[in-house]
């Protein structure tokens, strides 16, 4: 064993018998297709127990090298999140007015997005994922990490697929650029904003947009 290898231990896989395996891909494939992102959040408030659990459901996610090249930050914070939502809003205009592509603003028009982002201040929680692409050792040598994007990516998925599991509902937001929420949250340099997710209940008058998901056919191929 090299000098830094971990003990390894013994793995006992989850196992269900096949018809049980069949039943439950199935039920899981029909609960996750109910998703759907939210814009119209209300207040209702949510224990922090359960922002916890999703926390920690997240962090489980597979990384590169296993350097977990992430952290969460929790806005609760009336303040910030006005802060927070104005800085959005601000770089949010410029994108609506000119920075994105006419044919980004045709794609995005059957969703209804637009430089308002109201859900910032509404919803009880604000999760920023952030990404660190570097790590500094002891001697404050900067130590890069493994493929941050795809570890962070998934680390998101679960997120979103924890925050679904609990019954409640997020929106992917990706303010751009977002350096402006790394400075609002004071985090250090090794530290990007990922995504912004408002996490809480859905309106009872909440409506999305009539959406079809593509068919297997579509998305999946084959080698036989
Ligand atoms: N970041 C902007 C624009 C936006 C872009 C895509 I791609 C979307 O799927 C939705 C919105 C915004 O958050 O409004």
């Amino acid at each position: 064993m090299a000098q830094n290898d971990l003990a390894q231990i013994p793995y006992k896989q989850v196992s269900f018998s096949q018809d049980e395996m069949i039943r439950r891909s199935e039920s899981f494939y029909q609960f996750m297709d109910k998703r759907r992102s939210v814009r119209d959040f209300s207040d209702k408030d949510v224990p922090v127990e359960i922002i916890n659990n999703i926390i920690k459901t997240a962090s489980t996610a597979p990384s590169g090298a296993h350097k977990q090249p992430w952290v969460f930050c929790v806005i609760r914070s009336s303040d910030l999140k006005k802060r927070i939502r104005a800085l959005a809003e601000e770089e949010e205009k410029k994108n609506y007015a000119g920075r994105m592509s006419e044919r980004w603003i045709q794609d995005l028009l059957p969703l209804g997005t637009d430089d308002v982002k109201e859900f910032i201040t509404i919803a009880p929680w604000i999760i920023v994922v952030m990404k660190k692409s570097y790590d500094f050792d002891s001697n404050g040598k900067k130590m890069n990490n493994y493929y941050v994007n795809e570890s962070v990516g998934i680390a998101s998925g679960f997120l979103i697929s924890a925050i679904h599991n609990a019954g409640l509902v997020t929106l992917t937001h990706t303010p751009s650029p977002m350096n402006f929420i790394a400075e609002a949250l004071n985090r250090p340099v090794n530290e990007k904003p990922y995504l912004l997710l408002p996490v809480g209940y859905a309106l009872e008058t909440c409506a999305v947009p009539d959406i079809e998901r593509k068919s297997l056919e579509e998305i999946a191929i084959y080698y036989k």
